[in-house]
């Protein structure tokens, strides 16, 4: 047994040693070969002998490890973000500061890649990997070891006993992000923006596997005791950090006072293209600690460093068209047809531009060349026109009067354009896509195209129709794409949403100014919907987070005769119309009782803690007021702790909040 334990050693050490070669150095010393028959071997040893497995085991590196959620990790010291600048004066304002607070006339920085990735710390107690964590809200984080271990260039074990954290980036490579959008593409799946959400996507899947098999990668660029280790400068401490094992970025430099700093940011941003992941910025930072202290900083961010920011990629177009969509409240949106370009990352061939004065101030001609970007890096827009490159034979824009659909006179409310006709076969599909779709009814096999395919050809005019489909099989199946199987998987999706609980139902009715967790709240109070068509306006307006606007919406919707005919036929097709969620208990202490939840909360982070003592049938608010029965207090509760001591009311700590749930 213990010759056993001793090679499952060896060869950990040695796939640990082939890892570090071939991930980190880029290096391999071994043929793929013989790091398989290693990794063999250990499975091998570990199936016989579980009690000899490791969760760190190279083995379990693969991903395999599936969790129902993630647990919360309070860093020992608080996890800070930096504070962004977007332009060289406000970099070289940084500076000034830095030398000002400091009394010196040049200061040594580093500048490095700013990754666009998913910040993560890993911990190390005696020796091996404790935990890895989000940021979380920098006080509290989530555990994501299960799949950061899947970075294969993470040592799981240092030769360093003391206490050791560093911090670093959790990122995909842009050749990754690539690889996974065609495949998502080829499943008619959305595909990711940018590497940012496709990290912070993949470390939060549940299921380690999946993580695994995104193609992440890790660099590291702060080590949280490097003081303890008697370094005293942050280059020093990324060289000693490199020496145990830790990837860092090769792309760093000292620059001997701002004017190498800019000449470097300069450098990088032509760079930029060339490199294998994305970056979003350029991070600055002070190199020697011996003033960090005396810069001191925020309640955010440090002030002995910075990002400075890309401006976003500005990319020429031409604008072809402006085309109207018709949403589903009657809403009409000018868009702008564009020649595909490619901007961020994806070709983009419309962008929104909101309204009549959006075109208006930006004083687009159709024809026009114009600037666009991505807002947030996300959502297209354009820019600005450039009017210098008019030729004369642009067309001047005029706003519709007419719904492009139905034809019926717009109205102008506010801002914005309206088909007012409630017949209009746009609102009427953008309705019946609306109804379908996942926050609502979730009927799978529904989307926007099969919607209008159907609509277009009689199948489905209103809702109810979705319950009557099933009255068109051949037809259906006498249609381009469909199947038996497909036929029949969206017929048990519409079955299966005639069980669905009140909310998704009242989500799904589209009632103005009713979203999906709104809907939640009022299924809850209201837990039938036959209920809903004798409320008035006054006992709706007496609900906490009801105003007038909400409870005019509700009230006219259901009093509208056609709403109410539509009702009685969804219930003659069986769909439900009552609340399934959790249900109040009244025994419970939390029931009817007005919350204030304050300080951090170790054990449920706020969100989870307001959904228990809703279910409870609580009312979670923000501010302690008189009308408050009970402040959970938590670690470091402030101003509204005292509040509540002052008012005299009830103050509870987190373990008594957790005794009570179950009562
Ligand atoms: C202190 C130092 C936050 C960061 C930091 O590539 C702090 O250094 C930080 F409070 O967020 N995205 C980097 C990157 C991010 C940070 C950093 N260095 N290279 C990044």
């Amino acid at each position: 047994m213990d010759d056993l334990k001793k090679r499952v050693e060896e060869i950990t050490a040695l796939l640990e040693k082939y890892n570090y070669e071939y991930y980190v150095k880029d290096n391999p010393t071994v043929s793929d070969a013989e790091y398989d028959n290693l990794m063999d071997e250990l499975i091998h040893i570990e199936t016989n002998h579980p009690e000899l497995k490791s969760p760190f085991s190279p083995t379990q590196r693969v991903g395999g490890q599936v969790l129902t959620s993630f647990e919360k990790v309070k860093h020992k010291r608080m996890m800070l973000s930096l504070a962004d600048v977007f332009n060289e004066d406000e970099v070289r304002d940084f500076d000034r500061k830095v030398r000002e607070a400091l009394g010196v006339t040049s200061v040594d920085y580093m500048a490095e890649m700013k990754i666009d990735g998913l910040a993560m710390s890993l911990d190390y107690v005696n020796g091996q990997l404790n935990y890895a964590a989000t940021r979380g809200d920098g006080n509290i984080g989530e555990n994501v070891t299960s799949n950061v271990i899947t970075v294969k260039s993470i040592p799981v074990r240092i030769k360093v006993n003391q206490p050791f954290e560093v911090r670093g980036e959790i990122f995909m490579p842009k050749k990754s992000l690539e690889k996974l959008n065609t495949e998502r593409k080829l499943k008619n799946e959305p595909l990711l923006a940018n590497a940012r959400n496709a990290a912070a996507g993949s470390i939060r899947q549940l299921d380690s596997k999946i993580a695994a098999s995104r193609g992440l990668e890790g660099y590291w660029y702060y080590f949280v005791n490097a003081t303890d280790f008697g370094i005293t400068k942050h280059s020093e401490s990324l060289k000693f950090i490199e020496s145990l094992g830790f990837k860092t970025n090769p792309e760093r430099r000292i620059c001997h006072g701002i004017e190498e700093v800019i000449a470097y940011i300069n450098e990088y941003t032509k760079k930029r293209p060339t490199l294998t992941y994305d970056i979003d910025g350029i991070v600055i930072k002070v190199d020697d600690f011996k003033y960090y202290e005396k810069l001191g900083y925020t309640a955010k961010t440090p002030k002995w460093a910075i990002a400075y920011k890309f401006p976003p990629e500005e990319v020429v177009t031409k604008l072809r068209d402006i085309i109207y969509t018709v949403g589903r409240t009657g809403k009409i949106t000018p868009n702008a047809v564009l020649d595909p370009v490619r901007v961020a990352g994806s070709v983009v061939g419309r962008a929104t531009l909101h309204n009549e004065d959006f075109v208006l101030e930006k004083g687009l001609k159709i024809g026009d060349t114009i600037v666009i970007r991505k807002a947030g890096d996300i959502i297209p827009e354009v820019v600005r026109v450039l009017k210098e490159r008019r030729t004369g034979n642009e067309t001047p824009y005029r706003m519709i009067d007419k719904c492009p659909i139905c034809g019926s006179a717009l109205k102008k409310i506010d801002a914005m354009h309206y088909c007012v006709n409630p017949k209009c076969e746009a609102r009427n599909i953008e309705s019946l896509i609306h109804f379908a779709s996942r926050d609502a009814m979730e009927i799978d096999g529904m989307g926007p195209a099969v919607v209008e395919e159907f609509f277009n050809l009689g199948f489905l005019r209103n809702i109810p129709d979705i319950y009557k489909l099933k009255n068109h099989e051949q037809a259906i199946l006498d249609l381009e794409g469909w199947s038996h199987k497909s036929f029949n998987n969206l017929m048990a999706a519409i079955e299966k949403s005639k069980n669905n609980s009140l909310e998704k139902l009242l989500t799904g009715l589209g009632i103005n100014e009713i979203g999906s967790k709104m809907a939640r709240t009022l299924a809850r109070r209201y837990p039938d919907l036959e209920m809903w068509k004798n409320l008035e306006v006054m006992e709706l307006l007496s609900l906490a987070d009801v105003g007038p606007v909400m409870a005019d919406s509700i009230y006219k919707f259901f009093h509208d005769p056609e709403i109410v005919a539509m009702l009685d036929a969804l219930k003659l097709e069986g769909v439900n119309f009552k609340y399934l969620g959790p249900q109040i208990n009244l025994n419970s202490p939390f029931a009817n009782k007005t919350i204030v939840l304050t300080g951090t909360l170790t054990k449920y982070g706020r969100k989870e803690a307001t959904t228990l003592l809703e279910n409870l049938g609580a009312k979670v608010t923000s501010a302690v007021s008189k009308s408050t029965d009970i402040v959970i207090a938590g670690v470091e509760a402030g101003s509204k702790l005292e509040k509540a001591q002052k008012l005299g009311i009830k103050v509870m700590s987190e373990d008594e909040f957790i005794a009570l749930l179950n009562k």
